[in-house]
């Protein structure tokens, strides 16, 4: 069993570790096979949030397994943590760490909106989620959606959106998600730039 840890060394956490230890999974047992948390993801695996040195852990080869994350080097990726960790209550990104081989297998991110409607209120997107290729089976996927679903719900937000592949629709429509009655959220984009 493995708790979210204090210690971190000499890296730094993107957010306030604690606030993992406060979510409540029980609601959620029902979806998983044998019942996981954040607080005890399975033998060998700890639920944190992203840290400064996860660049060596292999965070950004796991992102890739999503989509494209192209060159970025060790710089830029120290650069976006840190004015990411300075807007302060917006970038909740979460990770799963084997630690028997210190990589970074599974995360999931929350962003948050801070509105003028909704009484001054938060809307949370659910973004990045992906789990390592080689570790299908192990409700990892699961387990970084509800962490961020709970998450979004603890700090506050009135809701949580997500754009999916169509093959994962069924997926998130088991953790809860659904198509609203009126439609409101339908995903539309505009690309800038195909290169990037
Ligand atoms: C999926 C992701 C989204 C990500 C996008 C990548 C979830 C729930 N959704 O829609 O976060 O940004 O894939 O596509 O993980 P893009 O590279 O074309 O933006």
């Amino acid at each position: 069993m493995k708790l979210v840890s204090h210690d971190n060394g000499d890296s730094e956490f993107l957010f306030d570790a604690e606030v993992l230890k406060k979510l409540d999974f029980s609601r959620y047992n029902s979806n998983f096979n044998t019942p996981i948390s954040a607080q005890e993801p399975g033998a060998c695996l700890l639920v944190r949030p992203l840290c400064s040195t996860d660049y060596d852990k292999g965070y950004l080869q796991l992102l890739s397994q999503l989509t494209i994350v192209g060159n970025v080097e060790r710089e830029q990726f120290l650069n976006r943590f840190s004015t990411m960790k300075a807007c302060a209550n917006t970038y909740y990104i979460v990770v799963v760490e084997d630690t028997s081989t210190e990589g970074i297998v599974g995360s999931a991110s929350l962003v948050i909106e801070q509105k003028f409607s909704h009484n001054a209120g938060l809307r949370g997107f659910l973004e990045d989620v992906v789990v390592n290729d080689s570790y299908r089976g192990k409700q990892l996927g699961k387990l970084v959606v509800l962490t961020v679903c709970l998450l979004a719900e603890h700090l506050g937000c009135y809701k949580i959106t997500l754009n999916c592949k169509d093959k994962l629709i069924k997926f998130y429509q088991s953790l809860g998600f659904s198509f609203e009655q009126d439609q409101s959220n339908n995903c539309m984009t505009i690309r800038f730039n195909q290169a990037l």
